[in-house]
């Protein structure tokens, strides 16, 4: 995350108020010791974000065994609730944003996207053009059964869920360092010719 878009996320969230949290849930998966703690209450995803400490990040659901403990941990509650997913799409046409609704998504924490999600059929989908640039799970104990939505704004929104632990975020730096070392390779050999 850059200094600006923190400084960004500091001004908009001293602007706006997240509605006062009915509640906090937490609990602990004894696979990975990560704490995930769910949070209710009506904001925006930059507001959910924003109110998170330095330990804690919006929830990064990276394999169906997390996604398994998330539903088992916080199963009974309805509602839609974000997790630390978020799409980047700025100077994008609608038209662009709709056809690559599925593109460019990042998780808060770096790590790898799209090993592992969990859509809903026909999502993500920029719903009617709408700028859909976050994640979300829907629990509405119907055809929402925890899936993942692309969502926008807070008028859905009941809540986000949080993590807290160590992960692990591939490195590019390697691969290029890798992919040098193999020009590097490359050249020496055809020099040797
Ligand atoms: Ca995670
Ligand atoms: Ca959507």
């Amino acid at each position: 995350m850059s200094l600006k878009w923190k400084l960004g996320v500091a001004v908009l969230s001293a602007f706006l108020s997240v509605s006062a949290s009915a509640g906090v849930i937490s609990s602990v998966w004894s696979d990975n010791g990560h704490e995930y703690m769910l949070v209710e209450g009506q904001m925006t995803w930059d507001q959910a974000n924003a109110s998170l400490g330095s330990d804690w990040y919006l929830a990064t659901i990276t394999s169906a065994q997390e996604q398994s403990f998330i539903e088992s941990a916080f199963g009974n509650l309805r509602g839609e609730f974000w997790l630390g997913g978020y799409q980047s799409e700025v100077g994008f046409t609608q038209a662009e944003r709709v056809a690559g609704a599925a593109d460019n998504w990042a998780w808060v924490t770096g790590e790898e996207f799209g090993g592992y999600d969990n859509w809903k059929v026909g999502e993500p989908n920029e719903w009617r053009g709408t700028k859909e640039d976050h994640l979300a799970v829907w629990n509405n104990g119907g055809s929402w059964d925890w899936y993942w939505n692309d969502e926008h704004g807070r008028s859905n929104i009941k809540g986000y869920i949080a993590e807290k632990g160590a992960y692990s975020v591939p490195e590019p730096g390697t691969l290029a360092l890798l992919g040098l070392g193999l020009l590097g390779l490359g050249a020496s050999r055809k020099m040797q010719k």
